[in-house]
């Protein structure tokens, strides 16, 4: 049965262009382009090695759904087995390329290398020796370790130390994060931005609020409970795709999946995964969505509203339990009363009918997970959107029990992880007071800079010296041309890396850059840990590396020896914290829920952070209620045309919602593939228009066009009609980041990432 629609009166599918092979490829998602993606990696001449490497002991290093670690390379934290991804297999295929030939850096300049696309940054292979580009040289050169250290550590020893900051990404180990922040805190600095302030930092601000814990309360036991999962801005076929095979079965158990998304991806409406290879290959694949809702962009506050005012006028609001186990439900309640359907569906785009439909849908089943990603976090009002999914979660009593509860979908593999280490510019009291414990003196009160405080402070001339643990600080952050200046007023940057990317070309220092190669977490010789989404604990074992000849560094030996010739044997002994069990001794002293680390190493358990799973309804909050608040309804108004100069007399032009998104074939800032056949775009220079959109102003399919946002323009860019909800358009980040300015979630400092505003002209 198909899933019903709304939203969007031509939810058409997209009409693929003329130069893809299969229109049926965006019928669903998955498929065979997986079984395929396996077989052709499996025959690669790296083939052995990735087998060798998918069945080592580690987590997977793409997503934070958390496949592998010690129950073997394809398990999941229940020990299910066949739980790993064609999205793995991309990244673990990245890592195993040979080293970036000597040749590139001798022979390249700056100005060549800045010439290169993500994907061909990505492909020159493996960093595997130290480098340097220093102010008025146009390349990058060799240097010796020992001058590494001496550079960083000079760089690092500053008077100052709010002129000092870190960025860092959630790829690399707990034990690396714990260090980094350790050795900044120790300086008297709070400047640790991280990747998450980019991704889900609304959901950590937004979900303490009102539980007193920032991450998701569903272990993967609990999921499997559920019989209704309300997923939200998430294409998680493309980003988590093992989540997948548990909505397959959600729905086989006669469960109801309802999404929410201005875009119609195919991969919601019908996946097939290669867990179920006989409906994958021959069943085109399993139906997900039993009902899909395309609101505008940016509009998720005012569509639980209007879920919650539905719930509400039908009496099913769970009475007891809000009563019960909640505070703030009276204010909530009457804001639901007083504000108008009118206002809720002008805002969302939604009918009366079609929410009050959903809600009933809603209200008949008995455990409900809430689950979303960036569709939610990133608008303005991304804290309020993840607020008003908690608000709704509450008020019909899914929370806190099996089967039901609130559950952010989280992006890197270990980007909770550094969170939970304390790589944050919210630390947690309880773990800023085991700090200064610790360090035997109050930490700084000074708070830190996030990662857009940090561009602005960095573009002030503020920052004299920046630490990037992974990463790409420059291709990651709205404003490209901003961010490129910025990083340029900043007189030393260190880049740890595994393979070069766009930012170590683009995102040069003042004085000197430095290029640092460090082994992955398959490759690392001693013990690692990571934390899943779904705060689950993995024991990685010690690896190898195929760079035979390499000077590649463990990030904790790089971060301890830097700490050390900063801070000598006091308060601790920085040196010893090269031993990574010394390290987690300390982070099982310092880190709430951690206490099980410290015997990881002779237990080999992996186990789940306490204190995060709910399985009663008695939260982290102060009167251990949930607390719930008013979730205020977005303005959404569009600029016209003249916002951007103006059309010329007769030019053709529309302003658009410019979604940004991932195409199928990338993480990140990583571009692994070209196009995206699920899509529909079959290159990255493209647009995702509506076709009523198109026919409304006179511009044709597949014809080439201006994009012109606010910050700047991209200019031969292919308009291809889809199934994106009207007034929107969805484009490929990092490529689009040139264009926007994006104003950020006061609340969180998020960047409004899908709601951008842009003129598309002939
Ligand atoms: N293969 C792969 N896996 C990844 C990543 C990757 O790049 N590649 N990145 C990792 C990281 S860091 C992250 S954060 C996650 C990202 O995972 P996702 O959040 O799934 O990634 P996005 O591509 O940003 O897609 C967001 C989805 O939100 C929808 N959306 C946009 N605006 C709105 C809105 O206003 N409301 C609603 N309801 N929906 C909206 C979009 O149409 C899109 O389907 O994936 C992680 N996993
Ligand atoms: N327009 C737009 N912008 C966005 C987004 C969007 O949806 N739209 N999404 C945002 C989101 S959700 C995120 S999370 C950010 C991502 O921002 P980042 O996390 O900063 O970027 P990545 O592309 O994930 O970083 C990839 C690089 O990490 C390095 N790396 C990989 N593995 C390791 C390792 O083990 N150790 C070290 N030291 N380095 C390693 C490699 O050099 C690789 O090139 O981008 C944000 N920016
Ligand atoms: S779902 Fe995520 S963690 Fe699991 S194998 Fe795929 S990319 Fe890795
Ligand atoms: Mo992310």
């Amino acid at each position: 049965m198909a899933p019903e629609q709304s939203g969007s009166p031509a939810a058409s599918q997209s009409k693929a262009s003329s130069e893809l092979p299969a229109p049926e490829d965006a019928d669903s998602g998955g498929g065979w382009p997986l079984i395929d993606g396996w077989a052709r990696a499996t025959l690669s001449p790296t083939g052995l090695r990735l087998w060798q490497t998918l069945n080592h002991k580690s987590a997977c290093l793409s997503c934070a759904w958390g496949t592998g670690g010690q129950s073997g390379g394809f398990r999941d934290e229940l020990g299910e087995r066949l739980q790993r991804c064609l999205k793995s297999v991309e990244a673990i295929g990245a890592e195993l390329q040979s080293a970036v030939p000597a040749e590139v850096f001798a022979g390249r300049s700056l100005a060549e290398l800045q010439q290169l696309s993500s994907a061909e940054c990505d492909q020159l292979g493996r960093l595997d020796r130290p480098l340097i580009q220093r102010a008025g040289s146009d390349h990058y050169q060799p240097i010796s370790w020992e001058e590494v250290q001496d550079i960083s550590a000079a760089a690092f020893a500053r008077p100052s130390p709010e002129r000092v900051a870190s960025y860092s990404s959630g790829r690399s180990s707990n034990e690396a994060a714990y260090l980094l922040q350790l050795l900044l805190r120790a300086l008297g600095s709070n400047n640790l931005a991280d990747c998450s302030d980019l991704c889900h930092a609304p959901s950590s601000i937004g979900l303490s609020r009102v539980f007193g814990s920032g991450t998701s309360m569903v272990s993967l036991e609990s999921l499997q409970q559920a019989d209704g999962v309300v997923l939200v801005g998430s294409n998680a076929p493309a980003n988590h795709p093992r989540l997948m095979n548990e909505l397959i079965r959600l729905r086989e158990r006669g469960g109801t999946v309802i999404v929410i998304n201005p875009v119609l991806e195919a991969g919601l409406l019908k996946f097939g995964s290669p867990a179920f290879p006989i409906r994958s290959m021959l069943g085109g694949g399993s139906e997900i969505a039993s009902l899909f809702l395309q609101p505008i962009p940016g509009s998720d506050t005012a569509v639980f509203l209007g879920l919650q005012k539905a719930l509400l006028d039908s009496g099913a609001i769970d009475w007891e339990f809000v009563k019960a186990h909640a505070d703030g439900w009276q204010a909530l309640i009457e804001q639901i009363e007083t504000t108008s359907w009118e206002a809720i569906t002008g805002c969302c785009g939604l009918s009366r009918e079609e929410l009050e439909h959903t809600a009933a849908r809603l209200a008949a089943c008995k455990a409900v997970v809430f689950a979303w990603a960036m569709g939610i976090t990133h608008h303005a009002n991304g804290t309020a959107n993840v607020q008003a999914i908690a608000n709704t979660a509450v008020l019909t009593g899914n929370v806190a029990r099996p089967g039901a509860g609130t559950m952010p979908i989280r992006g890197h593999s270990n980007v909770q992880g550094f969170g939970s280490m304390g790589v944050t510019v919210n630390l947690r009291e309880p773990m800023r007071l085991a700090l200064e414990q610790l360090l035997g003196r109050p930490l700084s009160p000074t708070r830190g800079y996030d990662t857009r405080a940090l561009i602005e402070a960095a573009a002030a001339g503020a920052v004299d010296s920046l630490l990037c643990l992974g990463g790409n600080l420059y291709g990651a952050n709205p404003d490209s041309r901003q961010a490129q200046a910025a990083l340029g007023r900043i007189d030393t940057i260190i880049y740890l890396a595994t393979k070069p990317n766009t930012g170590h070309f683009h995102g040069l220092a003042a004085r000197q850059t430095l290029l640092l190669p460090v082994f992955n977490r398959f490759e690392t010789p001693h013990r690692t840990t990571v934390e899943s989404g779904n705060n689950w604990v993995r024991l990685n074992e010690p690896g190898s590396t195929h760079l035979g000849s390499g000077q590649l560094i463990s990030e904790v030996e790089f971060l301890a020896e830097l700490a050390h010739r900063l801070h000598g044997t006091e308060p601790i002994d920085w040196r010893r914290l090269q031993d990574p069990v010394y390290v987690r001794e300390l982070i099982a002293r310092t880190v709430p829920g951690y206490a099980a680390i410290a015997e990881i190493d002779s237990s080999k358990k992996e186990f789940e952070v306490a204190g995060r799973v709910f399985q009663e309804p008695c939260f982290a909050t102060a009167t251990g209620r949930a607390q719930l608040a008013v979730t205020p309804l977005p303005e959404l108004g569009l600029p016209n045309a003249n916002h951007f100069g103006g059309l010329a007399a007769g030019e053709q032009g529309l302003v658009l919602n410019l979604i940004t998104a991932r195409s199928y074939g990338q993480h990140n800032t990583v571009v692994y593939k070209q196009g995206d056949s699920y899509r529909g775009m079959p290159h990255r220079q493209t647009i995702l228009v509506n076709p009523e959109d198109l026919a409304a102003c006179g511009l044709r399919a597949n014809q080439r066009v201006t994009v012109q946002g606010e910050a700047g323009q991209l200019d031969g860019i292919e308009l291809i009609p889809g199934s994106v909800r009207p007034g929107a358009a969805l484009m490929f980040y990092p490529e689009a980041n040139v264009l926007m300015r994006a104003v950020s979630d006061p609340e969180s400092g998020t960047p409004a990432f899908k709601r951008v505003p842009v003129l598309v002209r002939a």
